[in-house]
């Protein structure tokens, strides 16, 4: 059998290609050559960039294999049936179930194109192993070439670190006087920051696997190591619990289907491990992606949360060497979740089972599966107490226009433990992100997926004093003043300062758009700042350091 390095060798020019490229996607196509189906085929060229297409825009929901998750199956089997036209349609304009319009981000040649891509057979990208990891590592600034105390002046507890997405930057933002204090360049569009125990590193993963590691005790914070993890990724974690604090880092890839361990502050892989397996259904699964990972802070273990199988991983790091995990069987397909106040339950969405699991974290046991409405995404969710039902933890959806509400206290309030107790209507469905804070007596929720301008470009703030009252809809958009457009400039990913008294919002344009964040005070909720700037293309997350690195929300 031919080892991964000798499969590199022999598709070479393409392998160069791929790591050497922004984006991972052109690779794929140069990666195989498989005979197209008679009724469906593409030249080379239209299928690298068919190829690219896909990845950019599908994988993320459909899969690389194209096996489905969040996004249906699309094998040939499926996709044939369906044939060019209806296939073109539905990627133009959406479907009822969920799916949303492309038909203003991309061509009508684009469209065309990823219509026959996906029904012509799936190619498999190439692995990602030690060496290659080893051989991306740059451990720029050594850590004994780092400051061994803060050598600047920021208020480090409120800098928020901002995904730039299509600029494939993170903008560090100085909450609170909202002046920009540094650009980092980081991977292709990048997707999350979390924070160290100490709260001094920023790790920033980009789509194609870039992991980043910024030191904010730099004169001018800059990345002092990379290390591409993966060649699709979406989550990154460190070691939080006492005595571990800022010795490990944790990434997860989309593909190939594993997780790295890392030395905390280099980025050095320690550790690779597949997650490809069998599902909850007993089925053996070739791409069980891994979604989000949360750090424990009761004891040194990372829950991992892997999409296809529904199986979650409580990853013991004390001796990784001797790597200890347990699987907690839940349901397809795990996607984003975060604490209950406790922070001894994990709630974390498997979105298209309509479910949310409950991991107790304390037992290493599932505590409950919970029904909800269509395709819960609750980012991080977001945690209060509720006059009636006692403490709960909140998520939205994107398939519903509620914000659902799930008691979280089996000591005291047994009776709501684990169940819906009550569904907030919202201003409409697509919602991505809710979030509170405990000085807040404010939750808010966006919905950045709805197809209606108006929604998309809105957020729902609910008086947390009196959820009888209908919610207050403030329109983002309007309220900042940016230049009118047709296009959509979707309010996203509420993220609360340090102090809990402002509420950061995103205001995600085009590429070549004006964006901005919107800075609210929580309790008038009035404008206070619109943050904009030439270089603020498309700001989507925002990672308060101190909300970050406490998992405050
Ligand atoms: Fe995300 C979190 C995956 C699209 C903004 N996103 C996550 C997590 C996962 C994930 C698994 C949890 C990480 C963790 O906690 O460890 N996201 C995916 C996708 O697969 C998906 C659907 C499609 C894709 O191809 O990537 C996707 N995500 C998006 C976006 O389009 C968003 C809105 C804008 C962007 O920047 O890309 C987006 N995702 C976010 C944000 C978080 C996130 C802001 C972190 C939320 C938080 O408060 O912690």
């Amino acid at each position: 059998m031919r080892s991964t390095t000798q499969r590199y060798r022999a598709i070479g020019v393409a392998l160069g290609a791929l790591l050497t490229s922004a984006a991972f996607a052109p690779g794929y196509a140069q990666t195989a050559a498989p005979a197209p189906a008679p009724a469906a085929t593409l030249s080379p060229e239209a299928m690298d960039a068919a190829g690219k297409v896909y990845f950019q825009r599908c994988a993320g929901c459909h899969g690389v294999l194209r096996k489905g998750a969040t996004g249906k199956s699309l094998e040939p089997a499926n996709t044939a049936k369906l044939g060019q036209d209806r296939l073109e349609k539905i990627i133009a304009f959406g479907t009822d179930g969920g799916m949303v319009n492309f038909d203003d981000i991309l061509t009508k040649d684009e469209i065309k194109q990823v219509a026959t891509y996906i029904q012509m057979p799936p190619q498999t990208p190439p692995e990602w192993g030690m060496k290659d990891m080893m051989a991306s590592w740059k451990n720029i600034v050594p850590v004994d070439k780092r400051p061994t105390k803060q050598m600047n002046k920021f208020n480090l507890k409120n800098v928020f670190s901002v995904t730039l997405r299509d600029a494939g930057e993170v903008a560090l933002i100085d909450g609170d006087t909202k002046e920009i204090l540094s650009r980092v360049k980081t991977g292709y569009a990048v997707h999350i920051s979390r924070l160290s125990a100490s709260g001094r590193y920023v790790y920033v993963i980009g789509r194609d696997g870039l992991l980043s590691l910024i030191d904010l005790w730099m004169e001018k914070p800059q990345v002092v190591a990379e290390m591409k993890s993966g060649l699709d990724a979406r989550s990154v974690d460190t070691s939080k619990f006492k005595g571990f604090e800022d010795k490990y880092a944790i990434a997860g890839s989309y593909w190939p289907p594993q997780y790295v361990i890392m030395e905390g502050d280099t980025l050095k892989p320690l550790k690779v491990v597949s997650t490809r397996g069998v599902t909850v259904d007993g089925e053996y699964h070739p791409e069980p992606r891994v979604a989000s990972i949360v750090s424990s802070m009761i004891k040194p273990e990372w829950v991992v949360n892997i999409k296809e199988t529904g199986q979650i991983l409580l990853v013991d790091y004390s001796d990784i060497k001797n790597l200890k995990t347990t699987t907690i069987e839940s349901a397809k397909f795990l996607h984003d979740g975060g604490w209950d106040a406790s922070k001894r339950y994990f709630l974390v969405a498997a979105n298209a089972s309509n479910k949310i699991a409950v991991v107790d974290t304390k037992e290493g046991k599932l505590a409950a599966l919970v029904d909800t409405k269509k395709i819960p995404h609750p980012g991080r969710g977001a945690n209060f107490v509720h006059p009636k039902f006692g403490p709960v933890w909140a998520t939205g959806h994107l398939g519903a226009d509620v914000v659902t509400l799930i008691g979280t206290d089996p000591a005291k309030n047994p009776q709501h433990a684990w169940k819906v107790v009550e569904e907030l209507k919202t201003h409409g469905a697509g919602n991505l992100f809710v979030k509170t804070h405990p000085k807040s007596k404010n939750l808010w929720a966006d919905a950045p997926q709805n197809p209606e301008k108006d929604i998309a470009e809105s957020v729902a703030v609910y008086d947390l004093g009196d959820l009888t009252k209908k919610p207050e809809i403030i329109n983002i958009a309007k309220l900042a003043g940016l230049p009118e457009s047709k296009a959509i400039k979707r309010a996203v990913h509420p993220e609360y300062d340090e102090s809990g008294t402002e509420v950061w919002i995103s205001l995600w344009a085009g590429k070549t758009e004006p964006s901005a964040i919107v800075v609210l005070d929580d309790k008038t909720r009035k404008l206070k700042k619109v943050i904009t700037d030439p270089k603020m293309i498309t700001p989507t997350g925002k990672f308060n350091v101190h909300n970050t690195q406490h998992d405050i929300y």
